[in-house]
């Protein structure tokens, strides 16, 4: 997580920046405290994580830089937990969900770009049926990658182009398998359905892959995307997120009530459109790139 999640944190920052700016005022009013508070609404870190932060604000001591290591210290460790996803020597499938735009085509390339560069064997997955464009888009990227690629354009079942990737994963003995899926609502009963059943087929037929479940969830959606991500939760078990488009929103609080309500750990943000755009999460690198002006 060098520059470039500084630099995708920027617009968050500028939020954090203007606080900081009030708290170095001599005497802090009632009307600096709402302010304060609204910008950290708008980074969408949710109403518990702001009132736990004005709290800190006034049991501090008057010296900026004190709060400001207090309020670094707490957002740390509501962290702990949140780290880059290890894939281990097992054979390994990462299955992304998701809604719609959310970014799972673009992130599966970048962790089969991410994971090959490690040295990992990856097979891609196009099990999305129901977007021919997009197992051409995730075609484009394995080439890039120079990964393997598993698809079957006649097929509208998509736990069956699952259990093809992993056997032939198998068959060529590539230790990571990564699944694109198709982007669903929760409220769409079919498409969940479909979820369930690609994850019985990998469960009941490959018991020899550790199985990991990753949401991708759109920075920008910021508070929407909880719920995406709680409903989602009911129908498979979520191992991790990855937030996307990081790049481009002053929501970056969004990490902090994922975890806190969902125990739902950030394993990875995007901060771009490129394959090289996937960056490993870590709570001490994000705090600082949130919080100090580098
Ligand atoms: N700026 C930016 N764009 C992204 C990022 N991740 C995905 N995108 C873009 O978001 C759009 C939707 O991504 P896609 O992977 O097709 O989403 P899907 O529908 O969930 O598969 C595409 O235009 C991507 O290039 C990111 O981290 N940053
Ligand atoms: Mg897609």
């Amino acid at each position: 997580m060098i520059n470039s999640i500084i630099n995708a944190l920027s617009n968050s920052r500028s939020k954090f920046l203007k606080v900081f700016h009030i708290l170095s005022k001599n005497k802090i009013s009632a009307q600096d405290i709402e302010l304060i508070e609204e910008m950290l609404v708008e980074t969408d870190i949710g109403y518990d994580v702001t009132n736990d932060i004005i709290d800190i604000i006034q049991e501090s001591s008057d010296n900026s830089l004190d709060i400001k290591n207090n309020i670094k210290s707490y957002l740390v460790k509501m962290l702990d937990g949140c780290q880059e996803l290890a894939v281990k020597e097992e054979k390994t499938v990462i299955v992304l969900v998701g809604v719609n735009g959310s970014g799972k085509t673009t992130t599966a390339a970048k962790l089969a770009q991410y994971y090959s560069s490690f040295g990992k064997k990856v097979t891609l997955v196009a099990a999305d049926t129901f977007r021919a464009a997009a197992v051409d888009q995730l075609k484009i990227w394995s080439e890039r990658v120079a990964c393997r690629f598993i698809f079957n354009e006649n097929s509208t079942e998509p736990a069956s182009i699952v259990f093809n990737g992993l056997e032939s994963a198998i068959a060529k003995d590539d230790d990571l398998v990564i699944v694109d899926t198709a982007g669903r609502l929760h409220t769409n009963e079919n498409l969940m359905k479909e979820l369930v059943k690609i994850n019985s087929v990998i469960e009941s037929r490959f018991p020899k892959f550790t199985k990991i479940s990753l949401i991708t969830i759109d920075a920008s959606l910021g508070q929407n995307s909880l719920v995406q991500a709680r409903e989602f939760g009911k129908i498979c078990s979520i191992d991790g997120a990855i937030l996307t488009k990081l790049d481009g929103t002053a929501k970056g609080g969004i990490v902090f009530p994922l975890y806190d309500q969902l125990k739902i750990p950030v394993t990875f943000v995007g901060v771009g459109e490129g394959f090289d755009d996937l960056k490993a999460f870590n709570p001490v690198k994000y705090v600082d790139g949130i919080i100090d002006n580098v």
